[in-house]
């Protein structure tokens, strides 16, 4: 087959690394072909250098959509791949993957999926990776009258559609700042992000099969490999109690942002429960167990997502009986404008904003300083646009005179609480930091 179509240095590269090695192709092609974009650069790909990456030709190649990307090469996409997509995310662990933003890049008023954190606890299942939905369903049983299998057709058919605009930020984030330490992620500030979720109402679903008065809470399962491959073990598996599930916001979500639920956030269908740590929202969705009980899966017991049932002196071991399930998130903001060590001219006023949020409760007020927190100016503060969106805020600030300065932001929620200056409730997983965000900004 004469390749005589695209004379370009990566597709040459490609065409060599495919000759080399085809097993390996996806490997070796792409760790090379910068991120010039997998899937931008598959798109512009032009025919013989699809056919040298297929090991093909491509007999309709007439009919095929130009910028079609084969599926045969789409199924080649690794986890390394896809985080190399992501655009200044911060890597904590790549087995398995989880991965931060920083706070300037989450200036956006919707998070963009590239910019959202990525916490799995196991491997992104295979269909994920070839964004193959083919066959979905989501089984609804346990506690309920009516046991259901429903495909994405049948939700989107059947169910309101609903849009919504919900946070979601994981229990760990902040981890790395307790003394002593937690084990897991060391998550700073940037496992948290805002994106527009469009899905099914959880409570349509549970509603349509009929909850029995035994319901007491639901249990979430995905089909993610555990990281063993051992196909009888499941990485994570939590619920929320039946009054939590059946709020308004929930949703059984097949889309982000508009576009199908990217591989790594739960493609093709997740949940999306707001306001509650995010290991709630289970990805690659599959099965909702109605309980009558607290679902006692993998993660719901022991330390894992549980605070002391009471106050402890950092460092305390806390026997497991006295461990309870954490539930709303605490208040939170960030500041996503300046980034931190920017300059700012003395006596000029610059814009400092950011978004915060406060779990299953609103942000009520929003304050900054600049002389670590002596006094306090009240910001700016949006309504959010819909229950559990974060809200956004912004603020004047001018520095008086050369020198080192410090902004920190500090939420207050609806019942009164603020955000403290330094890590609050020492837990022995570091879960629910919501001490504030402080950022450098030198006057020059
Ligand atoms: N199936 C499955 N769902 C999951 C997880 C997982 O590992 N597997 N991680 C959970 C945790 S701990 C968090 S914080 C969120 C993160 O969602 P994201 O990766 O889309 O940011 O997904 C949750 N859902
Ligand atoms: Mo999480």
């Amino acid at each position: 087959m004469p390749l005589d179509e695209d004379k370009g240095a990566q597709a040459r590269l490609i065409e060599q690394a495919y000759a080399a090695d085809p097993m390996d192709a996806d490997r070796t092609i792409f760790g090379r072909v910068s991120h010039a974009d997998r899937r931008g650069f598959l798109k512009g790909a032009g025919l013989a250098t699809m056919s040298a990456m297929l090991g093909a030709t491509i007999p309709f190649h007439r009919t095929m959509p130009s910028g079609l990307v084969p599926v045969a090469l789409a199924q080649g996409t690794t986890e390394a791949a896809l985080f190399e997509a992501k655009d200044g995310l911060t890597l904590l662990n790549d087995r398995p993957i989880n991965a931060e933003t920083p706070p300037h890049l989450l200036d956006d008023a919707i998070t963009p999926a590239d910019r959202f954190f990525i916490r799995n606890n196991g491997l992104v299942p295979d269909h994920a990776l070839a964004m193959d939905a083919g066959g979905w369903t989501l089984t609804v049983d346990g506690e309920v009258d009516t046991e259901l299998t429903l495909t994405i057709d049948d939700l989107r058919a059947n169910f309101e559609v609903v849009t919504y605009q919900l946070q979601l930020e994981c229990g760990g984030n902040g981890r790395s700042f307790f003394q002593p330490g937690a084990s897991g992620n060391q998550w700073t500030f940037g496992a948290v992000g805002n994106s527009e979720w469009t899905g099914v109402r959880l409570r349509d679903v549970l509603d349509a099969a009929g909850l029995r008065d035994t319901a007491v809470y639901t249990g979430h399962y995905g089909n993610d490999p555990h990281l063993s491959m051992d196909p009888a073990r499941i990485p994570i598996s939590r619920g929320v109690p039946i009054d939590k599930a059946m709020e308004e916001h929930n949703l059984i979500a097949f889309e982000m942002n508009g576009a199908p639920i990217p591989a790594l956030h739960g493609f093709p269908l997740r949940l999306v429960v707001p306001g509650w740590p995010g290991s709630c929202s289970q990805k690659w969705l599959t099965r909702i167990w109605v309980r009558d009980q607290e679902h006692d899966g993998p993660k719901m017991g022991g330390y894992s997502y549980r605070m002391p049932a009471y106050p402890v002196p950092p460092g305390t071991e806390v026997p497991e009986s006295d461990m309870v399930v954490m539930e709303s998130m605490p208040v939170k903001s960030l500041i996503t404008n300046p980034v931190t060590g920017a300059t700012a001219t003395p006596g000029t006023a610059f814009q400092v904003r950011g978004h915060a949020w406060a779990g299953d409760d609103a942000v009520a007020a929003m304050h900054v300083s600049i002389d670590f927190g002596a006094t306090w100016h009240a910001a700016e503060l949006d309504a959010p646009v819909n229950r559990y969106a974060w809200q956004h805020w912004r603020a004047d600030l001018t520095l008086p005179q050369a020198g080192y300065y410090e902004v920190w932001a500090r939420a207050t929620d609806d019942r009164g609480r603020m955000q403290p200056p330094v890590t609050p409730g020492w837990n022995p997983r570091g879960y629910g930091n919501n001490m504030m965000h402080r950022i450098a900004v030198f006057a020059v």
